[in-house]
C-alpha cells in the first residue's frame, strides 16, 4: 500500500497530499488524457540525488507535446526545480517521483483542447519493483498474448497514461498465469518490451535491444544501460529481435526506473542461459547501482543532488 508523504506539487504550489484530488468528470478520467514520468531519487553518501532529472523532464514535455498538451507555463528548469522541491519538502532519503500532466475539468467530449492542463508531482518510498530477491536470482516471465501498442495508434514515444491499458493487459495476464511479468511483441511479431520495462538480451557476449521502431518507450534506464555497456567495452546492437531469440539467449534482463536492472531467468518456462543472473547482466547491474548510490564517480553527470534543509533545531 502506498505510504503518503506530506506534500504534492500542483501547478507551482505545494499542497497537502490529501488535497491532490480531481473531479470525476475531468477529461483524463473518461478519455485517458494524461502523460507522466517515473523517476527515482537515490540515497547517496552526500544526500538524496535524483537520477537523470533533465532527461525525465524532457521526456515529460515531449510526451505532452505529442498530445498537444504542452500548454502549461512551466519551463524545463522550473519543472526540474519542482521535482527537487518535492523531494526536499517531504524529507525522504530516497523515493520515487511521479509527475503527471493531465487534461482537467471543464468541457466534456473527446476534444480536450479547451480543458485546463494540470501538472502534479508526487513522491513516495518505493522498493524493488519485481521483488528484492529478483535482483540476484531473476524473474520468471512469459511472452504476452497481447501485442504491444501499434505504430500510428498510440505513439510509444509518449509516456501516456492510456498506453498503460495495454500494459495492464500484459501484466495481469502474466500474473494470472503465475509469472512476474509479460514481454510483449510488436505488431510485426518482434520483441518489443515488458509492461513497464525495456528488455535486453545477451548472446555471444553482445548486448541486443529492440529499436525505438518496435513500439518501445525510449527508456532512460535503457539509455543508461547502453552507456554503461559502452563504458565497460561490451558491444551493443540495437535491432529487431525475433521472439525465439529470447529462448536461446545466454542472458536476458529488464531495464526501467522502477525495475532498475532485473535479470530474467526463464521465459515461457524455458530456462534462460544457466537459469540465474548472467555475468554480463551482473556487471551492468553492479555498475548501475554503484553509480546511482554514489559509490562510484558520477562520470556522466546523471545525479542531481537535493539540498537537504537543516532541521530548525540545528540552526539555533
Ligand atoms: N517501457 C515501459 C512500457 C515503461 O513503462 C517503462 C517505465 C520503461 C519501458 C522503462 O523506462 P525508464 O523508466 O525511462 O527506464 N515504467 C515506469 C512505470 C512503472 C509503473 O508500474 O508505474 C517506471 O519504471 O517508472
Amino acid at each position: 500500500m502506498l505510504k503518503a508523504t506530506e506534500k504534492i506539487w500542483h501547478n507551482g504550489r505545494l499542497i497537502a497530499w490529501d488535497d491532490a484530488k480531481i473531479h470525476v468528470l475531468s477529461h483524463v478520467v473518461s478519455y485517458g488524457s494524461s502523460v507522466f514520468e517515473g523517476i527515482r531519487c537515490y540515497a547517496t553518501p552526500s544526500g538524496p540525488a535524483i537520477f537523470r532529472l533533465k532527461e525525465h523532464v524532457r521526456r515529460l514535455v515531449d510526451s505532452a507535446k505529442i498530445y498537444r498538451m504542452d500548454t502549461f507555463k512551466f519551463s524545463h528548469e522550473e519543472l526540474a526545480q519542482a521535482m527537487l522541491d518535492v523531494v526536499q519538502v517531504n524529507g525522504l532519503p530516497s523515493c520515487y517521483l511521479r509527475p503527471i500532466v493531465l487534461r482537467g475539468y471543464g468541457e466534456v467530449g473527446v476534444n480536450g483542447l479547451k480543458n485546463p492542463v494540470d501538472v502534479y508531482i508526487a513522491c513516495w518510498e518505493w522498493g524493488k519493483y519485481l521483488g528484492e530477491e529478483a535482483m540476484a536470482s531473476g524473474v520468471d516471465v512469459c511472452v504476452a498474448s497481447w501485442t504491444r501498442i501499434a505504430p500510428n495508434t498510440l505513439p510509444a514515444l509518449s509516456k501516456a497514461g492510456a498506453n498503460y491499458m495495454n500494459s495492464q493487459l500484459i501484466k495481469m495476464e502474466a500474473m494470472a498465469n503465475g509469472y512476474s511479468e509479460g514481454i510483449a511483441l510488436d505488431t510485426a511479431g518482434y520483441v518489443s518490451e515488458g509492461s513497464g520495462e525495456n528488455i535486453f538480451l545477451v548472446r555471444d557476449g553482445k548486448l541486443l535491444t529492440p529499436p525505438l521502431g518496435a513500439s518501445v518507450l525510449p527508456g532512460i534506464t535503457r539509455d543508461t544501460v547502453v552507456t554503461i555497456a559502452r563504458d565497460l567495452g561490451i558491444p551493443i546492437v540495437e535491432g529487431i529481435i525475433p521472439r525465439e531469440l529470447l529462448y536461446i539467449a545466454d542472458e536476458v534482463f529488464f531495464s526501467g526506473t522502477a525495475a532498475e536492472v532485473t535479470p530474467i531467468r526463464s521465459i515461457d518456462r524455458i530456462t534462460v542461459g544457466k537459469g540465474s543472473r548472467g555475468p554480463i547482466t551482473e556487471r551492468i547491474q553492479k555498475e548501475f547501482f554503484a553509480i546511482v548510490e554514489g559509490r562510484k564517480e558520477d562520470r556522466h553527470g546523471w545525479l542531481s543532488p537535493v539540498e537537504v534543509r537543516e532541521p530548525a533545531a540545528a540552526l539555533k
